[in-house]
Parts: C-alpha cells; structure tokens; sequence
C-alpha cells in the first residue's frame, strides 16, 4: 500500500534534502505533499525528475496524510505539529521542541530501532541534532562491544546547520575579502569567513551552549544514560558537513585494529583510515552521501582503554533529512504505518 507523505518546510535546506533522498530510495508513497509558509506557495520545489508546487501550512488539512516530515524550526512545530499529529498523521520532527519529551521517542534507527514504537502516545517522533547523530551511529557498535565510559568530543560544524541565509553570509563574506569590502557578522556573532567560532545555540548557564547539552542530554536519552560526555561545539567555515574529533574512554580494553573491524561491519559506517597522506575523509568529501565517515582511529595512551577517532558525515542528510527518511522507513519495515 502507497503512503500519502508530507514534507513540511519543503523550501529550506534539510526540507529539500528529504524530498532528493524520499526520491532516491523510492519510498513508497502514492503521494507527496510538499508544504512551506504561505509566502512560498505555488513555488516549485524538486522531486526526483519532476517537480512538485509549494501548499500553504496554515491552511493545510492533514487528515488522510500518512506520515508528515516537519522541518520548520521549533516554534512553527509547536503551532502545526500537533495539528498534524491530531489529524492521524505520524510527525517526524527534525527540531529540538519534542527531542527530551518522554512522551515523544528520539531515534536514530541503526541506534535505537526499538525506542520508535513508543511514538503511539503523541503520535511524534523526534529527530536527533545533527552532531548527536553522525556521533552515536559511530559510537554505538563500539559501546555494545566495550561499554563506553567517556566520551570528549570537539566538533568541527558547517554553516549549512545554521540555515540557507548563514551559507549566504560565509559566501559574502569570503568575496568581500578578497575585494577590501567591510565584512558584517549577521547570522554569526562574529566573522565566519577564515575564522572558526566556539558558539552554537544559544549560552545556557554553566557556560555550555544549548548544542554542546543537546549533545549530553540526546546521547543519554539515545543511547545510554550513565555515558560520560563533555563537548565543544565550534563553527567552522565549511558550507556542508560536519566533522568531530572524539575522545572515548572504555570499561573493557578495545584496541584500534578491533575498533576498525567492528565499525567495518557497523550499519550506516563507512571506514577510510590508511594512515596515509590523504587517507582519512573530510567534510567536502562527504556531501550527498548517506554514510558516516570514521577515519583517524588510533589509541589513547594516556588513559586506561583510550581512543582517538575522526568522524564526518553530511549534517543536512544523516544530520537532519536522511535519519528523518529511515525513521520513517522503519515505521514502514516494522508495519507501524
Ligand atoms: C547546527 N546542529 O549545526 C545545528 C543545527 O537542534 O536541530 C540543528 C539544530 C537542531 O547549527
């Protein structure tokens, strides 16, 4: 049986990447409703080889639609989220507003495949932040086997997280050098262009950022309430793609060879690690694709069963739109829809 499937946000960056990715897996939907606010309706957006015209949110009836990805930020989920949910539509969420809500599971599917029939309380499912998810589907074959203790991750993330107007402004700003023109932050705090920033989200008051917690707080929920995790999160400008440098701490020894073999055979894991010049991935590398990329692997030391490792993934696929598409691929493959 065909699905009737909404995009919701089907102008913005990750909106249109669920809509390339529903069209290159061939999801089984007889219908696609593609949705944005009512400044974009009747603007044509891409589906596969053909092309599908923009629908007013405000107005949208949901009744009889299946499941409704939603990428439109937390405060207009807030508003149309629910609507849909009540409608009989399942939501998949790719904001924060529902992420820590214990009515409300918050899976990555090759993680946490399980957790997704609890969805039937609000009929919502919750997408990870992009940095948890490229992390944990690293992450979770090595704690199944070693029990992590501890985990230091510094990340290495793309303007593409912060929105279409804060790719705009690295381009700008990048030209603008090179002509002497004045450079003005405006979606970042400070110049992006040849510059890295230690801010994402919002401060919180333990000095974090709301990116580095979400990153706690989402692998407890995840993956494992009693892993130990501390993070940085920086900005870095690279348009797609983000990368992280992972410090993990294991009860049980895990050396760098059984480390690589596990991840070889890990779902969703592509390894590149030849201890080579040039034998590792990097963000430009991964664009477009579905894998997570684990490179650098490479023993601690300096700790009781330590380890290094270098992970990259595309942000706007296994980030946002592509674990959104698995998620609901899953509800199809575990005949919850
Ligand atoms: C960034 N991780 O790179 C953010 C974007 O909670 O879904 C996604 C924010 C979120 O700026």
């Amino acid at each position: 049986m065909g699905l009737r499937v909404a995009v919701v946000g089907a102008t913005g960056n990750v909106g249109r990447e669920m809509l390339n990715i529903l069209a290159e897996k061939k999801f089984p939907a007889t219908e696609i409703i593609a949705i944005a606010s009512r400044k974009s309706m009747g603007q044509k957006v891409g589906y596969g080889d053909k092309e599908l015209t923009i629908v007013a949110l405000d107005t949208f009836d949901f009744t009889g639609t299946d499941i409704a990805l939603f990428a439109i930020g937390s405060s207009a989920t807030k508003e149309y989220g629910p609507k849909a949910a009540a409608a009989g539509a399942i939501v998949i969420d790719n904001s924060s507003l529902y992420r820590m809500d214990p009515d409300v599971p918050l899976i990555i599917p090759e993680v946490n495949p399980g957790a997704i029939k609890g969805f039937k309380k609000k009929n919502i499912i919750a997408n990870p932040n992009c940095s948890t998810a490229q992390m944990l589907v690293a992450l979770k074959p090595l704690h199944d086997v070693a029990g992590i203790k501890r985990v230091v991750v510094s990340t290495y993330q793309s303007v593409s997280g912060a929105g279409a107007a804060a790719m705009d402004e690295l381009f700008h700003q990048t030209k603008a050098t090179f002509v002497n023109d004045p450079v003005e932050p405006d979606v970042f705090t400070k110049q992006i262009a040849y510059n890295v920033i230690p801010h994402i989200d919002v401060f919180m008051d333990d000095g974090y950022t709301k990116e580095e917690w979400k990153m706690v707080a989402e692998t407890h929920k995840i993956m494992d309430p009693d892993v130990e995790l501390t993070a940085t999160a920086v900005r870095v400008p690279v348009f797609v793609g983000h990368a992280e440098a992972i410090n993990l701490e294991f009860k049980k020894p895990l050396s760098d060879e059984e480390a690589r073999e596990i991840l070889r055979e890990a779902p969703g894991i592509l390894v590149v690690d030849k201890r080579e010049d040039g034998g590792y991935i990097t963000p430009v590398e991964c664009v477009g694709d579905y894998a997570t990329y684990v490179s650098r692997i490479r023993g601690d030391k300096t700790v009781k069963n330590g380890l290094n490792m270098w992970v990259v993934s595309d942000n706007l696929r296994k980030g946002a739109a592509l674990n959104a598409v698995q998620i609901a691929e899953e509800l199809v493959k575990q005949k919850l829809v």
